[in-house]
């Protein structure tokens, strides 16, 4: 909590460190009641930053000091000053040694920052700002030192124990109690930092890296879920083997440790050889983790292994870098699950993500730069802004550059940089360095935020056989951000004739064709490009693979886009032509129901998804995106003012008129699935998780008709499937259908056999948050008080306030506001708890521009209450003060 107003940081103040620290030997003696902290820093003046001896300034947040001495002298309370957040001392040499001993409070600690416990077990977080919650530091990325760490516990309750590096020295005391001394050869910043202690058991692995050299590999847990860790460990193999192969990266130390935990703010944490997971994101089994979980696992283990060098070897400069390390790591790990599973399905699932949430976010109050310019909590910028845009960014250069120059600035990057902090413009000087291009333009997607509108437009000259296609870019104002610049906007595309077949690709100027599918790049504000050669007016495909993070829009008929759906080349745009089909009848639905019109559903959308059911040769994880209409967010998200209970409704007639014109190809689709479902035994590989997802979807669309005979072969799912998979989705049908009895029978049952797994009840709790029928609410309210909620385990508070929030709209925006009302008394809660935690949920109330004028009111006035509920976080006090600005 905060005694005044929190403090604007400035990318511009940015100065290098006064002082550096050359090594750090750290001693833990964890006890139930507290713990106590001694930290030996072997300091040094910084060389750079000029000449003197300024005061040393160490950060430091609820420590209690109970020890300090420089240069073997202790120091007085005359010899230093202490506040609530630093500690100022002046230093008589330019190089000196400072040792320190402070008490903590891990076992009070439930904001999951810093030192805490978790499940019995002693774990950290330090990323950003969590050391000074542990000792007193330069807690900042660019001060890099060698960590020395031991820990002393008792040996029953915590016989492993684990930090940095590798082990060098272990012993027991009399009193019960051990010890082991880790050491981390490289040099890291303390957000780097980890230690755990507890009754953990672990599987073994090992891996032969590319110079020959084997590495231990290790992944800790609770004894009780040893069995749920085989996925994640084959996860780490191949990340590992992958990043040989496509970045020519090997790992560096003997051992690679992870640890799950229950209790983690978000997903995994890459904390030098010793990676800490939320038990969400490592553990999976078929039994109680769905398709989408082992994904998840296998995406978070690559993110946070192939952090080893885009984050650990080479970190960021200070925090408004924070991209730097997040979005070429997102930009890998999309890579690498690209590579393991379908290459188009994965672009397809980060594409709709990405215009639903991060497009939002950009045209919210919160908006930012992928590099912002300043921040008050850098907790609240780990964003979707930094991560999945900042992802988009590298692949627009990824793009632009072409694969073998990215490869040869990515080798030069690391090349260049390895063991230093550095910036945004480092990396892109890489790139540009390697490929003799010039990003000067391009690297406005650093600085500018908002999201880009790209509007093209063609005709055709029959005569000269000349086809132009004109771009018009704009970007609309964002906070701070009045005027933008144009920015460089790889197009990715090509032109069909009227047989779908594609045209050779030759500018006006070219001496000849260069392929059927091309990249554009689009500098100016307004553009045109235009091809030779056309014989006939062809159809263009834009924007390939989702070749840039903007707004596109081209003036499609919807026969055109069912051309498209059936003949472009590129998977992702026949997906994609099938989107802006499906928009457009969802908007004209919406539009007759705000007329009070009677619904009529545009045929054509049923006989394009009919093909595509038909289609046994189309891949059936395609045929299951296809099959899935924009989600309710993404239809808001693309109108001006969102009405609610109106894209609700004309989406849910959509979904009733596919279910009952499609019924007899989707049942026939649906039995074949689970028949083979049947007769195989579960694996988690990219034919069965397409088949499983076909199969799923076609469950939710057939249950529309409220028959017995679903009904029927959805309990049967239900009961007899060998995996989460298809039980879950089983059940969520059941929950959102009108059975009322099946379904209170199922969720019981469910519960029962589950009560023990926190996971499984997480998402027992989010199909039933997500559940749109009415009464959704007090559903809701009901199950915060069920046995298995906890409002200090932040999966819990995600898998229902969350999920009740972001994705049960109808429910969430109830025009009462009770929603409203709810989600803010949950903030005020969470920001006594967990400040991170509580500004997150928050999200959806920032949002509140987006809403008719009464709901505005009713969401503003419980921002207006949040604010005046007494001391908040700097957190929540920033995402609430700037949305209401
Ligand atoms: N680097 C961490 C995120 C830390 C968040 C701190 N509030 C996980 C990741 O992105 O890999
Ligand atoms: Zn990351």
């Amino acid at each position: 909590m905060r005694s005044e107003l929190p403090k604007t940081i400035h990318l511009k103040d940015y100065r290098v460190p006064d002082y550096l620290i050359d090594e750090t030997h750290l001693t833990f003696e964890l006890f139930e009641d507290h713990s106590l902290v001694h930290a030996q820093l072997v300091l040094r003046r910084n060389p750079q930053a000029g000449p003197g001896l300024p005061p040393l300034v160490l950060d430091g947040q609820q420590l209690e000091l109970l020890s300090l001495a420089m240069d073997d002298v202790p120091l007085g309370e005359a010899d230093y000053l202490l506040t609530d957040s630093h500690l100022t001392l002046q230093p008589k040499r330019g190089e000196f040694v400072i040792d320190s001993s402070v008490r903590i409070h891990p076992e009070r600690n439930t904001a999951l920052e810093g030192l805490y416990k978790s499940s019995g077990m002693f774990c950290t977080q330090c990323e950003a700002e969590g050391f000074r919650r542990i000792t007193f530091y330069l807690d900042r990325p660019d001060v890099m030192s060698k960590f020395t760490t031991t820990l002393s516990a008792d040996k029953q309750a915590y016989p492993i124990l684990l930090s940095n590096g590798n082990p060098i020295a272990s012993g027991e005391e009399e009193d019960g109690r051990h010890w082991a001394t880790w050491q981390d050869p490289f040099k890291k910043p303390a957000y780097l930092f980890a230690l755990v202690a507890g009754d953990l058991w672990c599987i073994e692995d090992s891996f032969r890296t590319m110079s020959g050299r084997d590495v231990a590999l290790r992944i800790y847990v609770e004894p009780e879920n040893i069995g749920k860790l085989q996925h994640g460990m084959d996860s780490l193999k191949h990340s590992m083997r992958w990043d040989e192969e496509v970045y020519g990266r090997e790992y560096d130390l003997d051992i690679f440790m992870i640890v799950a935990v229950n209790d983690f703010n978000m997903g995994a944490m890459e904390n030098k050889g010793l990676n800490i997971f939320n038990s969400s994101c490592v553990l999976a089994h078929p039994d109680t983790a769905t398709d989408a979980a082992h994904q998840r696992v296998e995406a978070v283990v690559a993110h946070e292994y192939f952090h080893n060098w885009s984050g650990n070897r080479v970190t960021c400069r200070d925090w408004f870098q924070l991209s730097l390390k997040e979005g070429f790591t997102v930009f890998r790990d999309a890579e690498f699950s690209a590579d393991m599973n379908s290459r188009t399905v994965k672009r397809i699932e980060d594409v709709a993500f990405l215009r639903t949430q991060q497009f939002a976010e950009d045209a919210g109050p919160m908006a930012h730069p992928v590099r912002p310019d300043s921040y008050m909590e850098i907790s609240n910028f780990y964003t979707l802004t930094i991560y999945e845009k900042g992802a988009e960014v590298l692949r627009m250069i990824h793009t632009l550059l072409g694969a073998e120059k990215f490869r040869q600035g990515s080798d030069l990057y690391f090349e260049r940089h390895d063991g230093q902090a550095v910036t945004c413009d480092d990396f892109v000087k890489a790139m540009e360095d390697a490929s003799g291009q010039d990003l000067t333009q391009f690297k406005r997607w650093y600085t500018q935020s908002g999201t880009p509108r790209l509007a093209v437009q063609d005709s055709y000259d029959a005569h000269a056989k000349t086809y132009t296609l004109t771009f018009r870019q704009s970007c609309p104002a964002t906070p701070g951000q009045e005027h933008k610049q144009p920015f460089v906007i790889p197009v990715a595309l090509g032109l069909l004739d009227t047989h779908g077949h594609e045209l050779p690709l030759r500018l006006c100027g070219e001496t000849e064709a260069c392929g059927t599918s091309r990249v554009l790049a689009v500098t100016e504000a307004e553009q045109s490009f235009t091809f030779v050669d056309v014989p006939t007016h062809p159809l263009p495909s834009l924007l390939r693979g989702f070749s840039a993070p903007v707004k596109l829009s081209f003036p499609y008929g919807r026969d055109q886009l069912l051309f498209l759906m059936q003949h472009d080349s590129d998977g992702f745009n026949r997906w994609e032509a099938g989107q802006q089909l499906a928009v457009q009848v969802l908007q004209e639905l919406v539009g007759q129901q705000q007329r009070s019109e009677r619904l009529h559903l545009d045929r054509r959308l049923i006989e394009a998804l009919r093909s595509v059911l038909a289609d046994s040769a189309l891949d059936p994880a395609m045929v299951a995106e296809m099959l899935s209409l924009p989600a309710e967010a993404y239809l808001a998200e693309l109108s001006e003012v969102a009405d609610i209970d109106a894209i609700h409704i004309a989406r849910e007639f959509a979904r009733r008129e596919i279910s009952r014109e499609l019924f007899d190809l989707l049942w026939s689709r649906y039995q074949a699935c689970r028949e083979a479902s049947r007769s195989t035994a579960y694996a988690a590989d990219a034919a069965q998780i397409a088949r499983r997802s076909l199969q799923n979807i076609a469950l939710s669309y057939l249950m529309l008709a409220q028959s017995e005979e679903v009904l029927d072969a959805c309990e049967e799912q239900f009961e007899h499937a060998d995996n989460m998979t298809e039980r879950l989705a089983a059940l969520a049908v059941l929950v959102n259908s009108p059975f009322d009895a099946e379904k209170a029978g199922a969720l019981a049952k469910f519960a029962e056999h589950f009560r023990n797994d926190a996971l499984v009840m997480d998402q027992w709790f989010s199909v039933q948050a997500g559940c749109p029928l009415p009464g959704g609410l007090e559903r809701v309210q009901e199950l915060m008080r069920h046995p298995a909620f906890n409002l200090k385990n932040p999966n819990k508070v995600r898998a229902l306030i969350g999920a009740f929030a972001n994705q049960n709209h109808v429910n969430f925006h109830r025009a009462d506001g009770a929603g409203y009302r709810f989600l803010a008394d949950q903030v005020i809660a969470l920001n006594a708890l967990n400040p991170q935690i509580a500004s997150r949920q928050l999200t959806p109330l920032t949002r509140w521009r987006k809403y008719d004028p009464t709901r505005q009111a009713l969401m503003r006035g419980e921002l207006e209450r949040i604010l005046a509920s007494g001391e908040l976080s700097s957190d929540v006090f920033e995402v609430v003060s700037k949305s209401l600005a």
